[in-house]
This record gives structure tokens, C-alpha cells and sequence, in this order.
């Protein structure tokens, strides 16, 4: 028998009303004994159903091939291909094996070991769904009634699937600021660097129109990045005769892709990007009309770092009669480069203080720093400006737009260092001298000046409010929740001048101790804390857990799915439950809700829902409960208008966005014209942040802040200086660099490693990683092929495989994340490989506090 997704969900639905699987009214232990009423009947016959794969952040559309209630196979959605996802990796066509995983969580559990550590059995008791949430409830009651920030919330993947949203109305109803999540693990440096830069995060090449693509440390094809879209839209460019080149230390999959790879230093980009920029200006190939319309290049600069401003506070250009005038005076005829005395004071323009700071940028320093010949940085600097074609305009739908095919895009390849905003500012500013930002071709940035307060200095408060120090003298622009200096802080919250000491902190979907850099310190914080995890198998995180609960996987349970918006085109989309293998009757979605409920939380949260997704048409009421499939139905009619049927057959909605949203809604709206603030290529606030920082550390006496590093963090320019990151200063006996990778076959940690077939079927390759070392390298240190070798750094050693590869730089080595997991509850085969993060120093940048991950140095040796 074949049925369809329709009349599926209407016996879904009958049997949840019927029994209450889904309802949140239901007693636990009732809940489990209909959950499993439910599972048994499931529909006989074949049956095919959409949904989304959020295994990863990329959010591929799939269809699942059921028989008899039994996932048989995952298909990529065909309907999603022209949209922004053509197909499914190999993670995603074997998600079933995560969700049939006999290594899952079932059953909530209870710690009866009071000590905690890497090799403390932490002695499991089973425990009913109602007595864990008595527990989590008393404990959150009593730290409520004390001080809510007390507690601590963490997602990590939990982002995705059930979004900010759920957890962020949960804490504002609870009312503890803090709350973590991944995203300064990720990229937060390059996001912060766009906010600081431009008024908003966000930006993607304009694939469909690039000529010429520059790749820095972006991991496409590897570590799976916006939609997948980023692979094809590659590879559709190159067959329209697109010449990408990759910059980065290793020979990533990308770079076999590319028709050049340039093997960088690791950490040294931001002097290579600079030494193109002094090239370019040098030979007068830039877009000077883009400077003075969208930037404050013409602005003028004093010698203590800030801009001269006019009477009413508005930044003043040199007019060519050598009056100053407002920046956006339209009879302004401003000057773009030199020095001019004011008052008796000598200012510079903005563009003349970055010539003055790249004035040692040659080719040869290049040459000396990064290791990419002299030669090569003045050929590219010459390809990059002929590729531009400054001042031509290209007509797409009818619509002339500005035409600069050069995009210069970047990823963590960037951002997962010491110095990732200034790096990022570095690469933000190649593309303003090309003016390809929002061009087509170019860099296609989300929305400029949407929110002007990321341009103004911080305040740098003291003391911290937020155990993660965000916004803090620490990291005064901290704006993506770091979770990394967390358990630091949780550790030893004097040290940082926090007021309180955190009692419980919950994980969902994160696996810290595992992820972060100088991981094995990271525990001590979690050791001082009572611990909730939600997960779908053992961790290492609930390794320091005091109760577990099991979660549904992606295959179970509903979300109104987050797509990737592609320069192109805009969707939404959900994602459904098709079975509940080990019938567990809660989710992300539906814990919150249940915690809230118990905690006297339920309206509070109910006004938080509404307006952190920002509800208009169709809202949460008050007083009743949802279930995770109402929830869904609420947002998805109220983002998308359209009935809830169309979702649960289609599972996706996407439109294509025309030429005016795609070119002219973002600078050209917000930095054009009087009154309009323009992109900053001199960051001019973060001389005064810097002024804050220096203030709050002599009124409060703070011992564990080095001004000079700060002072070198925050120069409104890029500069030489943030190629040096802690590492490369100071491990002077460790010869060499280490960096660290995506690979396709795993999604970060925890679950993924006990997959069969991405652990045994595809071959040892893939059940493990291995450490990459250049073959002249290995002979030197003699190492073979195939050796057991240590790495060790000033914080920890790491031992595993070496390959011999062409494909790394002789002063480098690469281990990928993802393997070598630990955790006691896991099965063998899960553990194999190197676990690298246990010897990463950790140095998060003072400007975002985002993690690096790719500065450390090391030394190698055989095992
Ligand atoms: N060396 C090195 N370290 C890295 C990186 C690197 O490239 N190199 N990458 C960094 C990056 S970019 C990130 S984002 C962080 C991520 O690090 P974290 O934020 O710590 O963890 P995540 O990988 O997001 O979450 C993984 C956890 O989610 C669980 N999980 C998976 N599916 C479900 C589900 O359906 N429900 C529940 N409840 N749990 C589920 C998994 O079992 C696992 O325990 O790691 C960082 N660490
Ligand atoms: N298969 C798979 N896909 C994933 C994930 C996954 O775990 N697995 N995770 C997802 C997540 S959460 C994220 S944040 C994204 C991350 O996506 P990416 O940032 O694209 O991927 P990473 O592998 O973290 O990127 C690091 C890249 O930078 C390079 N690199 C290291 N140091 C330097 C340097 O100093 N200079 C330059 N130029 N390059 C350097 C590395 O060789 C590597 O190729 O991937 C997402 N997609
Ligand atoms: S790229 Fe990510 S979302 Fe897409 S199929 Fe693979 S794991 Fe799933
Ligand atoms: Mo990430």
C-alpha cells in the first residue's frame, strides 16, 4: 500500500490527539506508554515523506523513503534544487543510521557518582521522565529565587534545531542573562568584523556573476557551508569560466577544486591582503568613486586616532578648496588622500591613514611573512584589478547594477584566530578598494546599516554582567554570546570581576568539553556546577552531567526549519517527525515548554515567543499549551501565510529575489547619500573603545588585562601587528604551525561518530583522521607514512597517524576536528582518531571573543 504524506499526517494526528503523544497536558509516564501505542501504528506500505536534514547547518531538503513505518532511504528534495540545494551529502543520505542508533539515549538518567572527570564512571541510575523534571524544576525554582544568573543555558547545534528562539524566550521568562551559543565558535570574528564595519552581519559572494573568486580559508565541499549552495554555485562558475583561487595553508578540497592554490602561512593573511591593497592603491587601480560614495575614506583623521568632526558632530571631509565641509555636504567636492592642517592641527584623510599603515606592506615583506612569492602578490594584485572592470555597469532583468566580478570571501579560515576581526576587516576593505561590495560579482552584504549602535564604541562595562564577560571591558564587543570563556568564568568568577557564582548550567545540543580549544581545562567549571544535558547519545559533555535527558533526533521531531538564503532567492521550511524509534515523548521543543509550564513560566514565555520570532499575523495566546506541531503551525503560518497542509506535504517555500533586493537595497540604501553613514574602512570607534578599555582597567585596578594587546586589537586599521598572533610570539621552541579542519564525513562531534557507515562501511579513512604532514617534513623528522607520532603544545600532546601529503605547507601540520571523542559512554568504534582540541591554546580575539582554533604552534614527534 502507498500513502500519501497527507493522509499519513492525518492518522499522525488522529493518533496524537487520541493519545496525547504530543500533548504536553499528558502525565510523563503516560506520554511514554502512548508514545509507543502511537509507534505501533504506524501505516503500512511505502510512503515517502519531505522534510529537512538539519545534521548540519546547511538544511538540505530531503524525502524520506518509509516502508512500513521504517526509514528505508533519504533521497535529496528535488523541489528545493533551484532554489539553493541540489543535494544531500554523504551524512545526510545516511541520517538514519544516527536516528536507528542502538547507542541512543532513552531514558532520562541520574549521576550517583559525585565525582566528576574525564575517567569517573559517572555510575548512571535510570530515572522516570517525571522525576527529571521535578528535579531540573527544583533546582531551577531555588536558583530563580535566588539569582536567575545563576543559571547558565548552552546550545551549540541546538541553534538549529529549534532555533534561537526557544531557548532565548526561556531565559528572558526565567530571567538569567545568560545564555551561550555556538556561533563565536564558528564565525563570530567575521561577523563582528562586518557589524563593526558596516552596520550588520552577513554576506555572501555573488557567485552567479564572479569572474574571479579569492577563497581565504573558506571550506567548501568539506566542511559544508551556506546550503551546499556555495559547492554548486562554485562549480556552476567555473564551467561559466570563473577562476577561483584558494589561499590557505592546505590543500583542502576547495583548493583541488580551484584553479590555483596559494599556500599561505597560517595566521599570516591579513599581511598578504594588505600588501594587495598597497599594490593596488600603488598602482592606482582602485574604485575610487566606490571609496568617496559608500565609505568614510575621505573623512578626516586626527594624530590621536579619532575623526574631526563639525559643530553638529557630523565627520568632515577636505573640500578641493581647501575648506572642510560635512562628510555628506552634496556640494562637497572631497579630497580622497593627503594630509592638511585644521586649527593648527594636521589631520589625514581615513584613506590616506590606511596608505601611511600598509607602507611597509611590499611584496618582499609578504614574501617573508606569509611565504607566497613577491612575484605572485604583484601579478594578483594586477589580475584583481583587471578583473574588476571599474566603472562598467552590468544590465541584469532590464536594471543597470554596479559590475565588479572579483569577491574576496572568507570563512573560519579567518575568524578562528586571535586577531579573526581584524583579519576580516582586512579582506572587508580588499573588496572596498575593488568597490565590489554589493556589486554584481561582488560581495553581496545583508543589510547595511541596520543597526547603527555596532559603530559605536563600547562601553566596556565593569564588572561583567554575563558569565561569558560579552560587552565586558573583556571583550567590549562581544555581540554573539562566546561560549568558550565560559567555564573559565564559571571556574573563577573573581578573577573577572563577576558579582555571582553559577549554579546550574543546561546543555542542549552542545558538546563543550569536547569542542573548545584548551579543552581539558575547560572541564574545571563544569565540575563546580550542577548539570543538565539534553543530547541524543553519550558526550563527553555528559560526562560532567548530573541528569541526562534523551532527545528526539531530526527524523522525530518538528521545527519550522531554517533554510540558508542564497543571493538569489529567500525560503522557509519545516521539518517533521516520520518515526520515534525508542519512542521518547519529549524534544528541544517540547522540554522548554514543559519547564516553563512547571516553573509558572508558561505566559511570560508565551509573550518572549512571540516577540523574539517576532510574530505580527499569527501569535502564541496565553493560557494553554501547544504542542511542537502547533508551534510549528503557528510559525509557519505567520511567516509564510500560507496553510499548514501545504508545509506538511512540501516541507519548504521559496521564492527568487529580484534584481532591486539582490543590488540596491543594502549600501545603496544605507550608506549613500546625506544623512547616511558610510561603510567604515577606518574603524574610528574602536579608538575610543579602545580609550574605555584603558579608563575601566586603571578605575577598577584590573590585573588580567594586557593593555598593549588590546592597544594592538583595537587599531582602526587592520596592521602587520595582527599577524602575530599569542602562539607565533611566544612558543618559540615549537616549530610548527597547527591548524584544524572540517571534514564531509562528520558534523562536528557526539552522535555522528557512532554512524555504521560513516564508521565502517566507507573504510578507515573515514573512521578516523589522521595528521597531515608534508612529505620533505616527515623525511626531516623521520616520520613515514603511516607512523604513530605526538604532537605537543605548550597546553597538551595529541597522538595519532601521520599521512605524508604534498598538500600542506613544510611549516605546517593539519589534524581535522571531529575525532578521537572519549566519553565512557561511548562505544569503541566511536573513539577512533585524534582528538586535537586538547592541545589548542586558547586565545579569543579582544575585540568579538571568538575562539581561535587554528594559532597554535606545536612540535612532532614519533610515538
Ligand atoms: N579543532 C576544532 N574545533 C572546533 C571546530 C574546528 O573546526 N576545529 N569547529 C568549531 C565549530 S565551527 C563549532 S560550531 C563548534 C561546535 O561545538 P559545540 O557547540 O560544542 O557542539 P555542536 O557540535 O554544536 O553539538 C554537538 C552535540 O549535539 C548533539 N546532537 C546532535 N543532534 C542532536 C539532536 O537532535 N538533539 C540533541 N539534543 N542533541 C543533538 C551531538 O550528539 C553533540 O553532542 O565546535 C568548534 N570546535
Ligand atoms: N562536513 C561538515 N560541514 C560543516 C560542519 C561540520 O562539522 N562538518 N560544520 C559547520 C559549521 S558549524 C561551520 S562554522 C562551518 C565552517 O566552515 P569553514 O570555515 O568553511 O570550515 P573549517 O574547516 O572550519 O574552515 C577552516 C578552513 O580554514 C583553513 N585555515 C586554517 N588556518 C588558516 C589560516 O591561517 N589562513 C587561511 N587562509 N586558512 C586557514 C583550514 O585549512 C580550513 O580549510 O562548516 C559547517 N559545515
Ligand atoms: S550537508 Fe548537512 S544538512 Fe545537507 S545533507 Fe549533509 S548533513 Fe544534512
Ligand atoms: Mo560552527
Amino acid at each position: 500500500m502507498k500513502v500519501s504524506r497527507r493522509g499519513f499526517m492525518k492518522g499522525m494526528g488522529a493518533v496524537a490527539s487520541m493519545t496525547g503523544i504530543d500533548s504536553m497536558m499528558a502525565k510523563c509516564a503516560f506520554a511514554a506508554e502512548q508514545a509507543k501505542a502511537a509507534a505501533a501504528m504506524q501505516p503500512a506500505g511505502v510512503m515517502m515523506v519531505k522534510s529537512t536534514c538539519v545534521q548540519c547547518v546547511n538544511f538540505c531538503g530531503i524525502e524520506a523513503k518509509l516502508d512500513n513505518g521504517v526509514i528505508k532511504a533519504i533521497y535529496p528534495d528535488k523541489m528545493r534544487a533551484q532554489y539553493y540545494n541540489w543535494g544531500i551529502c554523504p551524512k545526510g543520505a545516511t541520517g538514519l543510521f544516527n536516528t536507528y542508533n542502538p547507542y541512543r539515549l532513552k531514558k532520562p538518567l541520574k549521576r550517583t557518582n559525585p565525582n566528576k572527570g574525564m575517567n569517573e564512571d559517572p555510575k548512571w541510575v535510570e530515572i522516570s521522565w517525571e522525576e527529571a523534571f521535578q528535579t531540573l524544576t527544583d533546582k531551577l525554582a531555588k536558583v530563580k529565587a535566588d539569582n536567575p544568573d545563576k543559571l547558565v543555558w548552552h546550545h551549540g547545534h541546538g541553534k538549529y534545531l529549534i532555533g534561537d528562539q526557544f531557548p532565548k524566550a526561556f531565559v528572558a521568562a526565567f530571567g538569567t542573562r545568560n545564555l551561550v551559543h555556538r556561533t563565536t565558535t564558528c564565525e563570530a570574528a567575521r561577523h563582528v568584523a562586518d557589524e563593526n564595519t558596516w552596520g550588520g552581519h552577513g554576506h555572501l559572494p555573488d557567485l552567479e556573476y564572479t569572474n574571479l573568486y579569492l577563497s581565504f580559508g573558506s571550506n567548501p565541499f568539506e566542511g559544508e557551508q551556506w546550503s551546499r549552495w556555495l559547492d554548486h554555485a562554485i562549480v556552476d562558475g567555473k564551467e561559466r569560466g570563473m577562476k577561483m583561487i584558494v589561499i590557505e595553508p592546505r590543500f583542502s578540497q576547495a583548493a583541488a577544486m580551484a584553479d590555483e592554490w596559494i599556500p599561505m602561512r597560517p595566521g599570516k593573511d591579513v599581511v598578504f591582503i594588505l600588501a594587495l591593497a598597497k599594490q593596488l592603491i600603488d598602482n592606482k587601480t582602485i574604485d575610487t568613486d566606490f571609496l568617496m560614495t559608500y565609505t568614510n575614506a575621505p573623512q578626516l583623521v586626527g594624530d590621536d586616532g579619532r575623526l574631526l568632526k563639525g559643530a553638529d558632530g557630523r565627520p568632515l571631509v577636505m573640500d578641493v578648496s581647501g575648506a572642510t565641509k560635512a562628510y555628506d555636504d552634496p556640494a562637497a567636492k572631497a579630497q580622497l588622500t593627503g594630509s592638511y592642517t585644521v586649527d593648527d592641527k594636521v589631520y589625514h584623510t581615513a584613506f590616506q591613514a590606511l596608505v601611511d599603515d600598509i607602507k611597509d606592506m611590499t611584496p618582499q615583506y609578504a614574501e617573508e611573512v606569509c611565504g607566497v612569492p613577491a612575484a605572485r602578490v604583484i601579478s594578483l594584485a594586477k589580475e584583481i584589478a583587471t578583473a574588476a572592470r571599474f566603472g562598467s555597469t552590468l544590465v541584469i532583468d532590464g536594471q543597470p547594477v554596479r559590475y565588479r566580478p572579483v569577491a574576496s570571501y572568507t570563512f573560519r579560515g579567518l575568524s578562528a584566530k586571535e586577531f579573526g576581526v581584524q583579519n576580516n576587516r582586512a579582506n572587508l576593505i580588499l573588496n572596498m578598494l575593488i568597490g565590489s561590495m554589493d556589486a554584481a560579482g561582488g560581495l553581496l552584504l545583508g543589510h547595511a546599516m541596520g543597526h547603527l549602535e555596532f559603530l559605536e564604541p563600547s562601553k566596556c562595562e565593569y564588572p561583567p554582567k554575563r558569565v561569558d564577560l560579552a560587552k565586558s571591558v573583556y571583550y567590549p564587543h562581544a555581540t554573539h554570546e562566546c561560549c568558550q570563556q565560559v567555564q573559565y568564568t564559571v571556574n573563577d568568577p573573581k578573577v573577572y570581576g563577576l558579582g555571582y557564582q553559577p549554579e546550574v548550567q543546561i546543555f542542549y545540543a552542545t558538546n563543550r568539553p569536547f569542542s573548545t580549544s584548551d579543552a581539558i581545562k575547560q572541564q574545571d567549571g563544569m565540575k563546580k556546577t550542577w548539570n543538565c544535558v539534553i543530547d541524543i547519545t553519550m558526550t563527553e559533555t555528559t560526562q560532567f552531567a548530573d541528569l541526562v535527558l534523551p532527545d528526539r533526533t531530526y527524523l522525530e521531531s518538528w521545527h519550522f526549519s531554517p533554510t540558508r538564503s542564497t543571493p538569489g532567492t529567500k525560503h522557509s521550511a519545516i521539518r517533521q517527525p516520520m518515526v520515534n524509534v525508542y519512542n521518547i515523548p519529549y524534544e528541544g521543543m517540547s522540554i522548554l515548554w514543559e519547564l516553563n509550564k512547571r516553573l509558572g513560566l508558561r505566559d511570560a514565555y508565551v509573550d518572549a515567543l512571540n516577540k523574539k520570532w517576532g510574530l505580527k499575523k499569527v501569535t502564541f495566546q496565553k493560557g494553554r499549551d501547544y504542542t511542537s506541531k502547533e508551534m510549528v503551525e503557528v510559525l509557519w503560518q505567520d511567516k509564510t501565510g500560507k496553510p499548514f497542509d501545504y508545509a506538511m506535504l512540501n516541507a519548504f517555500v521559496g521564492k527568487k529575489i529580484n534584481v532591486k533586493d539582490r543590488y540596491l537595497h543594502s549600501i545603496e540604501k544605507g550608506c549613500k547619500g546625506p544623512g547616511k553613514q558610510r561603510i567604515k574602512l577606518y574603524a574610528d570607534h574602536l579608538v575610543d573603545s579602545y580609550a574605555n578599555v584603558v579608563e575601566t582597567v586603571k578605575a577598577n585596578d584590573i590585573k588580567n588585562i594586557d593593555l598593549e594587546q588590546y592597544r594592538i586589537a583595537y587599531l582602526p586599521l587592520p596592521s602587520k601587528e595582527h599577524a602575530f598572533p599569542t602562539p607565533h610570539r611566544e612558543a618559540k621552541d615549537y616549530p610548527l604551525y597547527l591548524i584544524t579542519h572540517k571534514r564531509i564525513y562528520r558534523n562536528q562531534s557526539g552522535y555522528m561518530a557512532e554512524n555504521a557507515i560513516l564508521n565502517q562501511a566507507l573504510g578507515a579513512d573515514v573512521a578516523e583522521n589522521h595528521i597531515a604532514v608534508n612529505t620533505a617534513t616527515g623525511k626531516a623528522l623521520g616520520l613515514k607514512d603511516g607512523a604513530m607520532a605526538v604532537i605537543e603544545t605548550r597546553v597538551g600532546k595529541a597522538k595519532g597517524k601521520v599521512k605524508l601529503t604534498e598538500g600542506i605547507r613544510p611549516d605546517t601540520i593539519a589534524v581535522s576536528y571531529h575525532y578521537g571523542q572519549w566519553s565512557l559512554g561511548m562505544p569503541d568504534y566511536a573513539k577512533k582518531g585524534i582528538w586535537i582540541n586538547q592541545a589548542l591554546e586558547l586565545h579569543p580575539d579582544r575585540i568579538a571573543g571568538m575562539n581561535s582554533f587554528n594559532d597554535t604552534k606545536c612540535k612532532l614527534t614519533k610515538a
